[in-house]
């Protein structure tokens, strides 16, 4: 897979990060992965490209879990597609900001988009969890 030049191992699964802008999923990929790739150049449909982050946890040494952080809440699927990787998507995490209600909606277009159209296992990362504002976990029920 070109993107990643020579750096992932034969067996590689691919989760989602994506989520309304500022509400931490750069914070989930550096927590969670091994080595993070920033502003990498992934080609688009038109013949231009979107910047995405990527992150790599190794599994074994065969295998590794590659999180791929979307650009934009909402064009990454046909990129992804574009470049054939939405085979090996096994789901999507989307963050969302618990402090920050004026996100909601747009956390909750992202998760109708996924889940209703494309059909994707999606969970809901309820970040900012230690902000003295943040709604508890049972009030952000979709
Ligand atoms: N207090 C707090 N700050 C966070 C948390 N997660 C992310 N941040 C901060 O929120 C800002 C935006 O996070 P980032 O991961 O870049 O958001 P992104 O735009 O969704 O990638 C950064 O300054 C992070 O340090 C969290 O759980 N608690
Ligand atoms: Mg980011």
């Amino acid at each position: 897979m070109d993107i990643f030049q020579a750096e992932v191992p034969a067996h590689y699964a691919i989760i989602v990060v994506t989520g309304p802008y500022d509400n931490g999923q750069s914070s989930l990929l550096k927590a969670v992965s091994d080595r993070v790739w920033t502003d990498v150049e992934v080609t688009t449909k038109s013949g231009g490209y979107s910047l995405f982050s990527l992150g790599k946890r190794a599994i074994d040494a065969d295998t590794a879990l590659i999180l791929i952080e979307t650009p934009g809440p909402l064009d990454w699927w046909s990129v992804l597609d574009h470049n054939g990787l939405l085979k090996s998507m096994i789901g999507v995490v989307l963050v969302v900001d618990s402090s920050r209600p004026e996100n909601f909606r747009a956390a909750n277009a992202i998760l109708r988009i996924q889940v209703t159209f494309n059909g994707a296992s999606c969970i809901i990362a309820a970040n900012r969890q230690d902000h003295p504002e943040a709604w508890p976990i049972e009030d952000l029920q979709p």
